[in-house]
């Protein structure tokens, strides 16, 4: 059962909450790992500090969010049927693209990030160079991997079209670059402008940074159960609204989390007068309207009934986390 569908858990939901969640992604992870490793069985023909780093960044302990998206959109279409066998190369290939953008995030050249995932960042691990091309290499390996899928080839092109815009120019790659372009002036400062002008670029560059790859793991899911428009365009609705979501609480725990529980470096966006929600409108406008997008994600589902539920389940936790 999803839990109450159009409002917030309380408090004391929460740690019921927590533990379905987490209990959810373990299944995802049970079986996406093996796969992932699967994956990286390369021919003696890819160098072998290249090989290991791809390892390191790929196999690192991760949420696995993009992987669960695209089992749990496959389910919501298939009507809770387990079809994940379709959907597999699917997960496997969303979580290489997030990886490699992990990755080239952390490079000096981008972030300058030291901890990943609990761990040193691919390039203090192993170096610069060894990092842009385990970043390169998984790219073209979630592609290949996509294409190569057998269980329905009729779908294959059209999914490699759908990732291949989410991770390009117009999204992932635009939406960073943008992100880029604003930190450090190559843009006029909108630092300045009113609160809704910042607002609106804050969520067009997240929409593309870090929505898009989300829309897309939902769309790849849907594909692979078959969906018609009317089931991908519900999937798209969730996607739109827990993409922000998302983005919305990662910034409030950027401001709030500690290091140890986010496996990562917290309070730099700060530092470095980056524009993120909680510096527009404020750590409770953010977290109210966090919560407003939560709900509207949920909402989306409505007509898919209980098939949906772990991704109702999935857009109450993400703004009700605490890592
Ligand atoms: C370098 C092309 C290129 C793009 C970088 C993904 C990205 C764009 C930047 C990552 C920087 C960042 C921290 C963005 C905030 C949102 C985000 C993607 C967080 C990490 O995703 P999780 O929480 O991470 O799903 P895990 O480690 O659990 O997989």
């Amino acid at each position: 059962m999803v839990m109450a569908s159009c409002r917030m858990p309380s408090a004391s939901d929460l740690a019921g909450l927590d533990a379905a969640v987490s209990q959810s992604l373990g299944r995802v992870k049970d079986f996406i790992e093996p796969r992932l490793e699967k994956a990286l069985e390369l021919s003696p023909a890819a160098s072998p500090r290249l090989l290991e780093a791809m390892r390191y960044v790929l196999l690192a302990p991760g949420k696995r969010l993009r992987p669960a998206l695209v089992l749990w959109a496959s389910d919501a279409c298939y009507g809770a049927e387990n079809q994940w066998e379709n959907a597999a190369a699917a997960a496997v290939a969303v979580e290489m693209i997030h990886a490699y953008s992990l990755v080239h995030d952390d490079l000096p050249a981008m972030d300058d990030d030291d901890l990943r995932r609990g761990r040193p960042t691919c390039h203090r691990a192993f170096d610069e160079a060894t990092a842009i091309l385990a970043g390169d290499a998984l790219q073209a390996l979630a592609f290949e991997t996509l294409a190569n899928q057998m269980m329905a080839p009729a779908w294959v092109a059209r999914g490699c079209v759908v990732l291949a815009r989410a991770a390009g120019a117009e999204a992932l790659v635009g939406g960073q670059s943008d992100d880029l372009a604003l930190e450090r002036g190559w843009i006029p400062d909108i630092s300045v402008a009113p609160a809704a002008d910042q607002l609106c670029w804050l969520e067009r560059i997240h929409r593309r940074k870090t929505g898009a790859l989300f829309l897309a793991s939902l769309q790849l899911g849907g594909l692979s159960a078959g969906a018609q428009p009317a089931g991908l365009a519900k999937l798209a609705a969730y996607g739109h609204a827990f993409g922000l979501a998302f983005q919305i609480a990662d910034d409030i725990l950027d401001a709030e989390g500690t290091e140890a529980s986010m496996g990562k470096r917290v309070g730099k966006d700060a530092q470095r007068g980056k524009l993120t929600f909680p510096t527009v409108i404020g750590l409770e406008a953010s977290r109210v309207r966090g919560q407003s997008l939560a709900r509207e994600a949920v909402a989306a589902l409505t007509e898919m009934g209980d098939s949906a539920g772990e991704l109702s389940r999935l857009a109450e936790w993400i703004v009700a986390r605490d890592h």
